[in-house]
C-alpha cells in the first residue's frame, strides 16, 4: 500500500515536470529495520536476611524465577532488602503473588507497599534512601515498575496493607536501554490459557526466560503474566490501557487471545485497537495464533476464522510474526489437557519454548 502510494506522487511530480529524479530505486521506501534489541538481564541481588521466621529456602524462593508454589508470609510493614551486585541507573522491579491462578486474584497478596532505592547505604539501613513508587489500593497480582536514579546499589520493598505474600521478585538492569528502545522486557496478556503458562510453574519449566537465555546467553528478559481466565478480546482491550499504565517499562507485549471469542468482525476491531493502543504506547505487539482445541469442531473451526484475522492483522501493521500455537496443539493434540488448555507440563513448556523462538529471532 505504501509503495503504491509512493508511485502514484512520483508519478505525479513527472507529470508535473519538476524534474525531480524519481527512480524506482532512489525512491523506494527504506526497508524496516530489524529492531535493535536492548538485552535487559535478569539481576542476581542478594536478600538480606532480616527477616523474622524465614529459613534459607524461604529467601531462595523469593528470587528463583519459579512462583505458584507455597511461600512463608513476608513481614508487614517491614523492609525486603535487595543488594544489587554492580550500581545501576535504570531498572525493572517486578513481583509476583502468583497463586491465586488469575491476574486479577490477589488474595493474600499486597494492598500497598512502597519501594525506595539507595545509593550511599552500606548495610540496606544506614544511609539516604528516596520512595520512587508508592502504591496504595493495589489488587493485582503482579505488577512492574521502572525505576532510574544515580547510582543504584540496594532496593527496599515494603508491604504496608492488605495480605503479605509474595512468591516472587525480579530486578532486570534496563540500563543500556533509552526510552523508545526495543528493550527485552514482555508481557503476556490473555485468557486462561496466557494464565495456565506464565506463572514460571517448575512443571512446565524450561521457562520463556530461561529458554530464551539457554538460546541467547547474554539475554535473560523479564516476563510477567497479566492472563485472566474467560477473557476474550473485548476484555484485554478493555483493561489493556490501565495494565499498561500501572507497569511501565515492559516493552513487547505478546498477545493470546481469541479462545474465548466467537464474532469475526468483533474479533477483528478488538484486535486492531488492542495493537493500535499498544503502539500508540509505544510497545512492540506481537500476536500468537490461537491454538488449536479438540474439545468440539465447531469450536475449533471458528478458531482458523480468527487465526485468518491474526495472519492479516500481523501482515497489516507489519509485526513481527508470533508463534503457531494452532499447528503445534493440532500436532501435539495430548499436550492439551482437556483439548482446550495446555498440560501444565508439555504443553506450557512448548508456548514458552514457541514464544522464545519468536524473541531470539528479535
Ligand atoms: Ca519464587
Amino acid at each position: 500500500m505504501k509503495q503504491f502510494q509512493l508511485k502514484t506522487l512520483c508519478l505525479a511530480i513527472i507529470f508535473m515536470g519538476t524534474g525531480i529524479s524519481c527512480s524506482e530505486n532512489n525512491s523506494a521506501e527504506p526497508e524496516p529495520q530489524p529492531t535493535s534489541l536492548v538485552p535487559a538481564p535478569r539481576v542476581e541481588a542478594t536478600v538480606i536476611r532480616n527477616i523474622s521466621g524465614y529459613n534459607n529456602e524461604d529467601y531462595l524462593r523469593l528470587l528463583d524465577n519459579r512462583g505458584r508454589v507455597w511461600v512463608r508470609s513476608l513481614p508487614m510493614n517491614t523492609d525486603i532488602v535487595f543488594k544489587l551486585p554492580q550500581p545501576l541507573s535504570h531498572l525493572l522491579f517486578q513481583w509476583m503473588r502468583s497463586f491465586g491462578y488469575n491476574y486479577n486474584e490477589l488474595g493474600d497478596g499486597p494492598g500497598a507497599y512502597r519501594i525506595q532505592i539507595s545509593s550511599n547505604s552500606t548495610d540496606g539501613s544506614n544511609g539516604s534512601w528516596e520512595t520512587v513508587v508508592n502504591v496504595q489500593n493495589n489488587v493485582w497480582a503482579a505488577r512492574a515498575h521502572e525505576i532510574k536514579g544515580n547510582n543504584i546499589q540496594w532496593i527496599r520493598f515494603r508491604i504496608t496493607a492488605g495480605g503479605t505474600t509474595i512468591d516472587e521478585f525480579d530486578i532486570h538492569d534496563l540500563s543500556q536501554s533509552k526510552s523508545g528502545d526495543a528493550v527485552d522486557t514482555w508481557a503476556f496478556i490473555g485468557d486462561s490459557i496466557t494464565a495456565d503458562t506464565y506463572w514460571r510453574d517448575g512443571q512446565g519449566a524450561p521457562t520463556f526466560n530461561e529458554q530464551v537465555k539457554a538460546l541467547r546467553p547474554a539475554r535473560f528478559p523479564s516476563m510477567i503474566n497479566f492472563g485472566i481466565g474467560g477473557n476474550n478480546s473485548g476484555h484485554v482491550l478493555a483493561r489493556l490501557q490501565q495494565i499498561i499504565d500501572n507497569n511501565r517499562g515492559i516493552y513487547f507485549w505478546a498477545i493470546g487471545i481469541g479462545t474465548n471469542d466467537g464474532n469475526a468482525a468483533q474479533y477483528e476491531q478488538n484486535l486492531k485497537a488492542i495493537i493500535e493502543m499498544l503502539i500508540n504506547n509505544g510497545k512492540q505487539p506481537i500476536i500468537a495464533r490461537i491454538p488449536y482445541r479438540n474439545d468440539n469442531p465447531s469450536h475449533n473451526s471458528i478458531v482458523q476464522s480468527l487465526n485468518v484475522i491474526v495472519d492479516r492483522l500481523t501482515e497489516d501493521y507489519e509485526l513481527p510474526a508470533g508463534p503457531d500455537l494452532y499447528r503445534y496443539f493440532e500436532q501435539n493434540p495430548t499436550h492439551l489437557r482437556d483439548g482446550l488448555h495446555p498440560t501444565y507440563t508439555n504443553g506450557v513448556n512448548a508456548i514458552q519454548r514457541l514464544w522464545a523462538e519468536v524473541a531470539v529471532k528479535l
